[in-house]
């Protein structure tokens, strides 16, 4: 049936990656379907982001409650939140729980890294080719392979000589590291950095931020929570995931619906002082409802912002490289943190601020910047992802006649829906780009795809058909309203990875889908109510 004679293995899915999505996706189609799947997982264990982004303070943003799957209410009751806020020994037991409680990791293969996916039109199925030699082939092909999980090591000249250890927060070692009596240089301050700046502050001998653009960033309030508390969740949950799936962000809080521009500025500082006093998404999302598209409201928060930071840090000159001018609040990810810019009233951390200083080399023993050396035993990257697109373009993915993603995708990716792409029948990307995705709490999105994918799959089997493929003018006219409705927000005043602008030759397209979590269900559901209009099913089965 594959038409190739060096397939190792015949199934009707092929699942890429073992975190949420790959587990909810090997889940469904194997168990509630009966289909045949291999996972293939690159790590040698489920978790996805969770089993590599191990770094010191790694945890979510999203209340525990909300990051979790959702096909089994069984469950959602089981299970125990330890904290307000999940960190990621705690996710990565959560997602290892899951694999077991179902048996999932049975038909997974750890420890490989897909390399290719070829399709054919003669057989109308997918070979998947791994690092290990398997080549397999199946009728889907489902791409679960996270939106950030292509570490970014900027090149700096000299790299290669640091004579100590160096490390990605994105690939941390399993064994952890020890820097008790080290002193530490650590480049990059966006999630990653603001969470692990002050955990590895309060063990190292010094800690030197080396810190190209300052963040916003609002307290997080992180700590346990109650049984009390938990069950009280649990005995509204379906109330609670209903409001997430239908809001903006994956999230069940109210946004508010004033502008911060129609009260008065006490009332306005009164508002923001309760968000930062109670911290986390609530500052954003419980304030006013125009801080993202207009200027004018963001700057009273941007600004709030900055009162804050100047109130915390001691040294007006730390407060003022620390407040972020060039970048409106939120338009690029907004972060939560523990005590981040109080890390730098501690003798032992030294800002450097190489916007105006910038690094000239990496040395054998440290960082030389335009205006000093600063020496350090080991250097830890913290400075992201090749975001959305980086892990396809990795994979050598070929649709029709040979048609490789990367080359259809040179000038930004190009989607219908987020999920499918022309030109590539029967390939499934949960939560790609033009999808809600990274500006949602990710398990809310990712279940949606799950469920609509299936949904494709189960259709296909009814009517037996051969394949299914976007459309290429829907395609165009999805990707114009996803850059349209960008167009409308603050996002495109920042260099964010959501533009790509973190990757050196990258094209400048906003990636994801900012009209909601909610609207973006809708569109899904009314594509599917409609017999999947905007894509065509092909009729003929090679089964026939
Ligand atoms: O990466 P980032 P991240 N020289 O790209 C700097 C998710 N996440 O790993 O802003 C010097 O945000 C760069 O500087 P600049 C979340 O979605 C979630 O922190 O480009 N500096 C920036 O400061 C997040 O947004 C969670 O000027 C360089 C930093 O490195 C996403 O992952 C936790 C540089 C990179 O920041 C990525 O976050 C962690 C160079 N050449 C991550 N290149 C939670 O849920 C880059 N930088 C809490």
């Amino acid at each position: 049936m594959s038409g190739n004679s060096n397939v190792t293995e015949e199934v009707d899915a092929v699942v890429i990656g073992a975190g949420f999505a790959g587990l909810g996706m090997n889940r469904r189609l194997r168990d509630e379907m009966g289909l045949s799947v291999r996972v293939f997982e690159a790590g040698n264990d489920v978790g996805g982001t969770w089993y590599w982004n191990r770094y010191p303070g790694a945890r979510c943003d999203s209340e525990s409650f909300l990051y979790c799957l959702t096909f089994d209410k069984q469950l959602m009751q089981d299970w125990e939140w330890s904290g307000k806020y999940p960190e990621q020994p705690e996710i990565l037991r959560y997602l290892g729980h899951v694999a077991d409680r179902y048996n999932l990791r049975s038909n997974m293969t750890f420890n490989t890294r897909v390399t290719s996916a070829h399709w054919s039109d003669l057989t109308n199925r997918w070979t998947v080719g791994t690092d290990q030699g398997d080549s397999v082939s199946c009728k889907w092909l489902v791409t679960g392979i996270g939106c950030l999980s292509s570490t970014q090591k900027p090149k700096i000249t000299g790299q290669d000589s640091f004579s100590g250890p160096s490390y990605h927060t994105g690939e941390w070692p399993h064994e952890g590291v020890d820097f008790t009596g080290k002193r530490v240089g650590i480049i990059g301050t966006g999630s990653s950095g603001i969470q692990s700046i002050p955990v590895i502050a309060e063990q190292a001998k010094h800690l030197f931020v080396f810190q190209r653009t300052p963040n916003y960033s609002v307290p997080a309030r992180h700590g346990t929570v109650t049984k009390e508390s938990l069950d009280e969740v649990k005995k509204q949950y379906d109330d609670i995931m209903a409001k997430a799936r239908a809001s903006a962000v994956g999230m069940h809080y109210e946004q508010s619906g004033q502008s911060a521009l129609e009260v008065s500025e006490e009332e306005r500082n009164a508002t923001y002082e309760r968000g930062w006093e109670e911290g986390g998404a609530k500052f954003l999302f419980g304030s006013f409802n125009d801080i993202g598209s207009d200027i004018r409201a963001n700057d009273t928060a941007s600004d709030f912002i900055r009162k804050k930071i100047r109130e915390i840090v001691k040294d007006p000159a730390v407060a003022s490289k620390l407040s972020p001018v060039d970048h409106p609040f939120g338009s690029k990810r907004p972060l939560i943190d523990t005590n981040y810019f109080d890390t730098y009233n501690r003798d032992n951390v030294t800002l450097v601020d190489i916007r105006s200083a910038p690094i000239q080399e990496i040395t054998p023993t440290g960082i030389r910047t335009a205006d000093g050396e600063y020496e350090f035993d080991v250097l830890v990257y913290a400075t992201g992802f090749d975001a959305m697109t980086g892990t396809y373009n990795k994979m050598d993915i070929r649709g029709h006649d040979g048609l490789a993603l990367k080359d259809v995708w040179a000038a930004g990716p190009l989607t219908y829906l987020g999920v499918s792409t022309a030109g590539f029948p029967n390939l499934f990307m949960i939560t790609g780009p033009g999808s809600p995705s990274v500006l949602s709490n990710m398990p809310v999105s990712i279940e949606q795809h799950v469920e609509w994918i299936s949904g494709v799959i189960e259709c296909m089997q009814k009517d037996d058909l051969a394949t299914f493929e976007a459309d290429e003018q829907a395609q165009t006219d999805w990707v114009a309203h996803v850059n349209e409705l960008a167009s409308t927000t603050l996002f495109m005043q920042a260099d964010s990875w959501y533009l790509g602008a973190n990757i050196p030759g990258k094209p400048r397209v906003f990636m994801p889908y900012v009209g909601g979590v909610g609207a973006y269900r809708q569109k899904c559901d009314e594509v599917a109510a409609a017999g999947y209009v905007g894509f065509h099913l092909g009729k003929e089965s090679i089964s026939a």
